[in-house]
């Protein structure tokens, strides 16, 4: 592992595990090296560091590797000598702690985040686990300032990134904060306004909205790429195999499929917009088979979809393109020693 002296945090601005850790850190007053993970394309630090979950944050110490934000916590409050004990001194209260952040991180957090990344059954059965679960974590703060009492604590640390995350969990839960838990609301103000470590560590709750919103557009692109392409390959498979009625039924479908994919292309010139990026990298290889399921299901691409040939040519002017794909005529002569094969004709 790249060695890394004294403390480094690898974490992703946004993830409420990795902010929970940055105030922990801070409370503790201890100094490290930030390290800001892309999760779409993770370094080679952070892959050796947690080679199990692939997951931020990681804390380095001395080059050795911890992982689990809420075993972060525990870590530093028993290495770092500095700052104040996270964690109270009693055993039972300690314990107490620990099973309330168990509980935040099972029914608030994995719950919330659960809930924003899914649709309708799956998104509406997280929510239900997230507002109970907020209720119930507003009954345990009950009149007290702080979830440990009169001062800040570990609780509150694991808790505090609701603070920022409050605003994306409300408009995709279709709730408000204020109406099912506002005692949440009032410690998440004294949170922001008494501890300087939450202040400085949030980010924006709707900076927070945003990542999440292009966040869900990815996750529908990824739905639509992957059923693209398992439904085109399967039904043009369907195309130069079967004979009939069937291979009318495969024409029909296979036709549908072109006009739904042209429908997500639209008037951009790649999928993602300007640039040539990973759908178009994903879906380009089957550019060279056009002319195979156009000459086999007897129907022409380019007059039911139009732009997407108009697309495929574009992809095709990419010097990475042109040199990889086959030539049409080259798929077009193995499909048919396939067909040879196989004895259809
Ligand atoms: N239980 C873990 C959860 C960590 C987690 O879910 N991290 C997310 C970011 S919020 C992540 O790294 N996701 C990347 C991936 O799943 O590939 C913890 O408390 O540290």
């Amino acid at each position: 592992m790249e060695s890394v002296k004294g403390m480094a945090l690898l974490s992703c601005w946004v993830s409420p595990y990795g902010l929970r850790c940055k105030i922990g850190l801070a409370e503790k007053a201890v100094e490290y090296e930030y390290r800001e993970e892309n999760l779409m394309d993770k370094s080679a630090l952070l892959l050796q560091a947690n080679p199990v979950h692939k997951k931020v944050p990681v804390l380095i110490h001395d080059g050795r590797a911890i992982c689990e934000s809420l075993l972060i916590l525990y870590y530093i409050d028993e290495v770092c000598a500095t700052g104040s004990p996270l964690l109270p001194a009693d055993p039972y209260a300690r314990a107490q702690a620990r099973f309330w952040a168990d509980f935040a991180d099972k029914k608030i957090f994995d719950a919330g985040i659960n809930m924003v990344k899914s649709k309708g059954e799956a998104a509406a059965e997280a929510r239900e686990v997230l507002v109970e679960g907020l209720k119930t974590l507003e009954g345990e703060l009950g009149e007290k300032a702080y979830f440990g009492g009169e001062g800040f604590g570990f609780v509150d640390i694991v808790v505090a990134p609701i603070i920022a995350w409050r605003n994306a969990f409300e408009k995709y839960g279709g709730f408000t904060l204020e109406a099912e838990a506002p005692k949440l609301v009032a410690w998440g103000k004294r949170c922001v306004a008494e501890r300087e470590t939450v202040a400085q560590a949030l980010p924006d709750g709707q900076k927070v909205v945003g990542f999440v919103g292009s966040f869900r557009k990815f996750l529908v692109v990824c739905l639509l790429l992957s059923c693209s392409m398992d439904q085109i390959y399967e039904c043009g498979t369907r195309l130069w195999k079967l004979k009939g009625e069937a291979h009318q039924e495969a024409k029909k479908e296979f036709i549908e499929i072109l006009k739904v994919v042209e429908a997500e292309l639209g008037d951009r010139k790649y999928f993602g917009g300007d640039a040539f990026g990973y759908v178009d990298i994903a879906l380009v290889p089957f550019f060279a088979w056009f002319y195979t399921y156009e000459t086999c299901g007897g129907f022409s691409v380019e007059a039911e979809a139009p732009k997407l040939v108009a697309w495929g040519k574009r992809c095709m002017e990419r010097e990475s393109v042109s040199q990889t794909l086959y030539d049409p005529l080259k798929v077009y002569e193995f499909v048919c020693s396939l067909k040879k094969k196989y004895g259809i004709e």
